[in-house]
């Protein structure tokens, strides 16, 4: 249902929007319920001839039950919630299953700037690749991103990756994604960092096997 707004582009995708979708429908269903029941009484027990509208103060226990009982019900759907959002919470943000590549990921006033490991697999070496406002990675392999901000709080975010990273100066804020789907997707910072915030936009080309080694060889350091 999600995926007709946005495309799901990373293996954590489909889980997340479940669990959007868990969410909505467990909401929209108590909602619709309370309403009914809400106009319904309101209609039923309005003042007509012959019946006057009753001032219900919710002090007896007969009337109490419309609150109490309905409530240990939120509770229980609370913690389905919970145990499907902890599994999600587990599985994108606290296991890091072994990165192929690394890359850094650079937040500023009011632009991204990334760091490719190149063919090596680790940044700070010599064959880095360095770019402004576009990243590339290869479809299916699992990258490790490091986020850093040179001045404020920002927010790395890839919509079709479901995925967003607050990005904290002073701090490295890692974490992972494993594209796939080939394409061009969409970066945004989520974070409102300024003035220029509504322009801090980057995309992420998940390249092919093919034009990921043509990008990497085109862009790779001389000398490298
Ligand atoms: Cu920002």
């Amino acid at each position: 249902m999600i995926e007709s707004f946005v495309p799901q582009a990373s293996s954590f995708a489909a889980e997340i929007d479940n669990l959007i979708l868990l969410v909505t429908v467990i909401t929209m269903a108590w909602f619709v319920a309370a309403q009914a029941i809400f106009f319904g009484f309101i209609f039923k027990f309005r003042e007509k001839p012959g019946q006057r509208a009753m001032h219900i103060d919710g002090y007896k226990p007969e009337h109490k039950r419309w609150i109490t009982y309905p409530h240990n019900a939120v509770l229980v759907f609370d913690v389905i919630v919970l145990v499907f959002a902890v599994k999600a919470w587990n599985h994108v943000k606290i296991d890091q299953p072994t990165p192929n590549t690394t890359v850094q990921v650079i937040g500023q006033r009011w632009a991204w700037t990334f760091v490719h490991a190149g063919n090596d697999n680790a940044v700070g070496t010599p064959d880095d690749i360095k770019t402004a406002d576009e990243l590339h990675v290869k479809v299916g392999d699992i990258v490790r991103f490091e986020g850093t901000s040179r001045d404020t709080l920002h927010s790395f975010s890839v919509p079709a990756f479901r995925l967003k990273q607050d990005i904290i100066p002073g701090r490295v804020n890692s974490g992972w994604f494993q594209p796939t789907v080939a394409g061009t997707y969409t970066i945004q910072c989520t974070e409102i960092c300024g003035i220029g915030h509504g322009v801090m936009a980057a995309r992420i080309v998940v390249d092919t096997a093919e034009s990921y080694a043509t990008w990497m060889a085109a862009n790779a350091p001389s000398g490298t």
